[in-house]
């Protein structure tokens, strides 16, 4: 199981759409009409085929549920945070909510991807600049947990094959990988 998390509107909701529509097309373009999304009120359950072999349930928790996220750590193997690049007012407040889920207890063993999302927006922060305030590096040599960090556009499809090419090599095989 592969939890979703990051603050409100940084787009997870989006992410899973494109991720549950990858299967059939095998690849990501810019989208030429974006679904519609609404801030997801608890949780958005989705099975992702990664590719022949694999398959994922991830499950979305919505940012205003994160004083509850604890109580789906338990079962998931695999965390996706997801970070708005663009969104300078939230960033500190997403730094916390990662913090504190890289220090929780079941999540110690978790494989974590970190993403850098709405890369294609305007004035996005540098990945540089967000390294830097989020103090990736620091968190990569001394969170207990693997961390990858990868910039996307749920919007344009950048870096999401990326993004499938890391859950392939994260999940375990056979029907229901962790
Ligand atoms: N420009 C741009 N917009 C994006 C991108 N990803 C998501 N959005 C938009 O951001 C808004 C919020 O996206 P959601 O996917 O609903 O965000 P969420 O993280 O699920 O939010 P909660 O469910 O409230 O926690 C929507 O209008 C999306 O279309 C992106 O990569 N680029
Ligand atoms: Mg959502």
């Amino acid at each position: 199981m592969c939890l979703l998390l990051g603050p409100n509107g940084v787009g997870k909701t989006l992410l899973l759409k494109r991720l549950q529509n990858y299967a059939s097309k095998n690849s990501f373009t810019e989208m030429e009409d974006v679904p519609a999304t609404i801030p997801t009120v608890g949780t958005n359950l989705a099975n992702i085929n990664i590719n022949k072999r694999k398959e994922l349930t991830v499950r979305e928790l919505g940012g205003t549920m994160a004083p509850i996220w604890p109580s789906y750590f338990s079962d998931a193997s695999i965390i996706i945070f997801v970070i708005d690049a663009s969104n300078r007012v939230q960033i500190s407040a997403a730094c916390i909510e990662l913090l504190s889920v890289l220090s929780a207890k079941p999540l110690q063993q978790a494989s974590v991807l970190i993403l850098l999302n709405k890369i294609d927006m305007p004035r996005t922060m540098k990945l540089g600049e967000l390294k830097y305030l989020l103090r990736l590096e620091d968190l990569q040599r001394t969170a207990p947990q693997p961390i990858t960090v990868l910039e996307t556009s749920a919007r344009n499809g950048q870096g999401l094959s990326e993004v499938v090419r890391w859950l392939a090599e994260n999940t375990k095989g056979s029907n229901n990988g962790s």
